[in-house]
């Protein structure tokens, strides 16, 4: 399959994506919305991928909402974000915390508005130290969209996502890592091999898991801890039952590396 605005490969039971229009550091236009679409819903299904790796090419990583495309046939902003929303980028963003595979966010450049809000859904980001994150929509009299109003105070905290929010202030890769809103910085030479064992590595563990570690972690805020242990013990109790479990355990008792099949 080709496309447009991405480039895709896989192998080793990763998915690689990478967003593909450097020369407007990579920021979603309605044709790059679709085909992100079509091919996560296609990770989603597909049992030889394993793990989801999104990366930019060029020096950004998404610079958000491509604003050339914002101007209709009149050269009038169009008035309904809430719509363009609601059509392309929350089944976007749903689709992120929903899939049932990690996904790795491999951050090689600026990320600004909805692209800035696309990193922080996705599972593990790991950034260039060149990178850079910014919550560009006050810059522009808009109001954070994409979750980033519901990721940024969980990830760093109410005083930093609310000056975050309102300056619209640049942060850099370390910071982003010092303030836990990603998990790591590397050197920029180094990005690409670290984001591949990461993938490799998750592409090895138990899938289903993996999925189920998703959802609970999905699922924690706003529950208390009976609630979650609840949750927990209902969780454990299905995996108990699993291929991968008894698996696990007996390439323990082997001294050998498990083969987990997703059963
Ligand atoms: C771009 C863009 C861009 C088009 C750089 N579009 N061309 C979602 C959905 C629905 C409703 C509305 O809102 C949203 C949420 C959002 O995403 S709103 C936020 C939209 N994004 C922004 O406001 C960020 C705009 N970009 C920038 O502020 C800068 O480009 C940053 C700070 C990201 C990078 O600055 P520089 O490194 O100095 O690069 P540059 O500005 O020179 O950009 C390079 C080229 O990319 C340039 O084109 P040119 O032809 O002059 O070389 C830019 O025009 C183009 N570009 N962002 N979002």
């Amino acid at each position: 399959m080709s496309f447009e605005c991405i480039r895709f490969e896989t192998g080793e039971g990763i998915a690689r994506i990478f967003f593909n229009r450097p020369e407007r550091l990579n920021a979603f236009n309605r044709q790059m919305l679709k085909e992100l679409k079509t091919l996560l819903d296609q990770c989603a299904v597909d049992p030889q991928i394993r793990v989801i790796l999104i990366t930019g090419t060029g020096r950004g990583f998404c610079a958000g909402q491509d604003l050339t495309e914002r101007k209709n046939e009149n050269g009038e902003l169009p008035r309904d974000l809430g719509k363009s929303l609601e059509e392309n980028y929350h089944p976007l963003i749903r689709r992120l915390r929903t899939m049932g595979k990690p996904i790795v966010c491999a951050v090689n450049g600026v990320a600004a508005g909805a692209g800035a809000s696309f990193v922080l859904a996705c599972d593990l980001v790991i950034a260039a130290k060149s990178a850079s994150f910014i919550q560009a929509f006050s810059r522009i009299g808009l109001t954070p969209d994409c979750g980033s109003s519901y990721f940024l105070p969980r990830l760093v905290g109410e005083a930093k996502a609310r000056a975050l929010a309102l300056t619209g202030d640049q942060i850099d890769a370390e910071t982003a890592e010092r303030w836990g809103m990603i998990w790591q910085c590397v050197p920029d030479e180094e990005l690409q091999s670290q984001s591949e064992s990461v993938a490799l590595k998750l592409s090895r563990k138990a899938p289903l898991a993996s999925a189920e570690t998703k959802k609970l972690l999905q699922q924690s805020p706003g529950r208390n801890l009976e609630e979650q242990l609840q949750l927990e013990g209902q969780t454990q109790q299905k995996m108990g039952m699993t291929e991968d479990y008894r698996e696990g355990v007996q390439a323990f008792l082997e001294k050998r590396q498990p083969r987990f099949q997703g059963k």
